[in-house]
């Protein structure tokens, strides 16, 4: 393969540093594929899984200190601190490249330094963007493989002999002590050391596609954001495209490929984890998803809650931190609905209920797009989707109703940076703690979050009809601590009204301080058994919590000081004084 030369001298200053015994370009073949596999399940990296029942599927278990993103380790290195904002961990650029550069010193002697050039975007679309990255992890090579596409392609698609992303990653010794994930957009560089797990290591995925893809988006007036994307076809087959916004471990992947509990009502899955959107010559807004694989939450994945990621994942395969069964077969908590006799834990001991699940809270699959039985037939078409709908959910017990829509798109813009969430197990730290989340991208914006909400508001004034944007949240729950709606199949009722109200006929909706919200009866519950006080609980705007949340709010914005478009502050002090009426 020829890269230019740009490409192939930073290649070697990655290896002058980390002193590789040698260095392998990757083409992203079968062949190169399986002979990783091999390799790994050699020197104990994978274990074979019952081929018979799950062929060419894998499991890896991670050191136990590397099962999830660290976003205390994790840093935006603009030069000025300004640029990263409030809401980012900033370093210098010099002070980041110094402290990593130790653990990089000499960090690959004796091994192999993998270089893998990698497109995030379908082959031959104007909005695909390049990036190369160096690693001595084979299951990141293997992961990459999945995640993106690998080799001459990705080189096909560089604009100049500058145009890509380097990123440099190495897995370290391990120790979150000597752990960082450091990004310079003012370089378009990415230095990862320490950790081999996805989000950290798989370096096309957030550390591209998302923190330095949204500060390029920025630039060149397009948007890269967390969202999963899914046309809804309709009984008439008419196909509506919307993206979602939702934080880690909330929805996304199961919302994408959901299997309607609605006759009629089907969804065409597009991507789980991240959508590239740009506006195009005509005005409208389209998105690709950068992403070739999915790399998807296991636990409570079941063919109950999720019939076709549970299909998906039955061959080719990598499982990273599920347990397993005494005949090879992964699992995890909620694929069954009893635990199988005999089972190894995530750390490959025979599970002990009392020490924990057996499967990781954090453990995932990787697998191809395409082995998705609801891929869309047009998911890689270079030109992407049209959106109709943008939707912002989050993980909330309290207070968020089930859905709800904007007025107009800064009314929406307004909804998305005011999310906030409960965390899960996909970070390091405490699980279901409350924490500002907007549009879901606290933990990826590669940039000052005020001039997101700007650019977010710029974007909106380009597009000739701009979407409506809706704000779900599926995880309200009652007084007895069990949620109020069933999810899963049921969303599906949820996306039928989006969709009617997207097109402007048959389903109606009253008007409140926080925006359009259906009335029980607006939604389609034919054949759905929930009780008729849960629903209007599902439902309700209480102005007592919603004045404390905007309080929340208000404290929240005062961290961006005069940086914060002065639109968002003027629709907050509405909805305040709408409620306090
Ligand atoms: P990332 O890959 O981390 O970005 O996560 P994601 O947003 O794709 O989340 P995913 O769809 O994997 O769901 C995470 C967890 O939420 C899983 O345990 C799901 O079972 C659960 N979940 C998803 N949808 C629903 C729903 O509608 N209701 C409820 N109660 N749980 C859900
Ligand atoms: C997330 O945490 O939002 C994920 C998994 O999608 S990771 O690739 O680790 O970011
Ligand atoms: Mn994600």
């Amino acid at each position: 393969m020829s890269v230019t030369d740009v490409a192939e001298k930073w290649v070697e200053e990655a290896a002058a540093m980390t002193q590789p015994s040698r260095v392998v370009w990757c083409d992203g073949s079968k062949a190169e594929y399986d002979a990783l596999i091999e390799s790994m399940l050699r020197d104990g990296t994978l274990i074979g899984l019952n081929q018979r029942t799950y062929p060419n599927c894998y499991l890896h278990r991670s050191h136990p200190q590397d099962v999830a993103r660290t976003e205390q380790l994790t840093f935006i290195c603009s030069r000025s601190q300004d640029e990263a904002g409030p809401t980012n961990n900033w370093m210098a650029p010099a002070e980041a490249k110094q402290k990593a550069g130790a653990y990089f010193k000499g960090s690959l002697k004796g091994r192999t330094m993998y270089v893998i050039p990698y497109l995030m975007g379908p082959a031959g679309s104007s909005m695909s963007r390049v990036g190369i990255m160096v690693t001595d992890s084979e299951y990141v090579v293997a992961s990459m493989h999945v995640m993106t596409r690998v080799g001459a392609v990705a080189v096909q698609h560089m604009r100049s002999d500058d145009d890509f992303i380097a990123g440099v990653h190495s897995m370290g010794d391990l120790s979150p002590d000597r752990r960082l994930i450091l990004h310079f957009p003012e370089e378009k560089l990415i230095w990862s050391v320490g950790s081999g797990y996805g989000g950290n290591a798989l370096l096309g995925k957030k550390c591209h596609a998302l923190r330095l893809a949204s500060s390029q988006a920025r630039q060149e007036g397009w948007l890269a954001e967390h969202m999963l994307i899914i046309g809804v076809e309709d009984p008439e087959g008419r196909i509506t495209y919307l993206a979602a916004a939702m934080p880690s471990a909330s929805g996304k992947t199961n919302l994408s490929m959901v299997v309607s509990s609605l006759p009629g009502w089907r969804a065409w899955t597009v991507g789980d984890d991240i959508a590239w959107m740009h506006v195009d010559a005509s005005g409208q807004l389209r998105a690709i998803n950068p992403e070739r694989g999915f790399f998807g939450v296991a636990p409570n994945t079941s063919p109950k809650t999720n019939p076709n990621a549970t299909e998906m994942v039955r061959s080719n395969t990598i499982f990273t931190n599920v347990a397993m069964t005494p005949t090879g077969e992964p699992w995890w908590e909620g694929l069954t609905p009893e635990p199988p006799a005999g089972l190894l834990d995530w750390q490959g001991r025979p599970w002990n209920p009392a020490s924990g699940p057996a499967a990781h809270p954090n453990s995932r699959f990787t697998v191809l797009a395409e082995q998705c039985p609801s891929i869309a037939p047009n998911w890689e078409d270079p030109q992407g989707v049209p959106i109709s709908g943008l939707i912002f959910g989050s993980r909330r017990t309290k207070v968020i109703p089930l859905v709800f829509e904007a007025f107009d798109w800064s009314h929406g813009v307004f909804l998305g940076s005011a999310m906030s969430t409960e965390t899960t197990a996909a970070i390091t730290g405490q699980v279901g703690v409350v924490r500002r989340d907007p549009m879901a991208m606290i933990p990826f914006c590669g940039y000052n979050m005020a001039d997101y909400f700007s650019h977010w508001l710029a974007t909106g004034n380009r597009i000739a009809k701009p979407p409506k944007i809706f704000r779900v949240n599926w995880f309200r729950k009652g007084d007895d601590g069990k949620f109020l709606w069933p999810g899963f199949g049921d969303n599906m009722r949820v996306l039928k009204w989006m969709v009617e109200r997207i097109h402007g006929a048959r389903t109606s909706a009253q008007e409140t301080p926080i925006g359009w919200l259906p009335r029980p009866g607006d939604l389609d519950t034919r054949g759905l058994t929930i009780k008729d006080e849960s629903l209007r609980e599902a439902l309700r705007v209480d102005a007592t919590e919603w004045l404390g949340a905007l309080d929340d709010l208000e404290s929240f914005y005062k961290g961006f000081g005069r940086r914060l478009p002065a639109t968002i502050a003027k629709t907050l002090a509405d909805t305040q004084r709408k409620f306090r009426g």
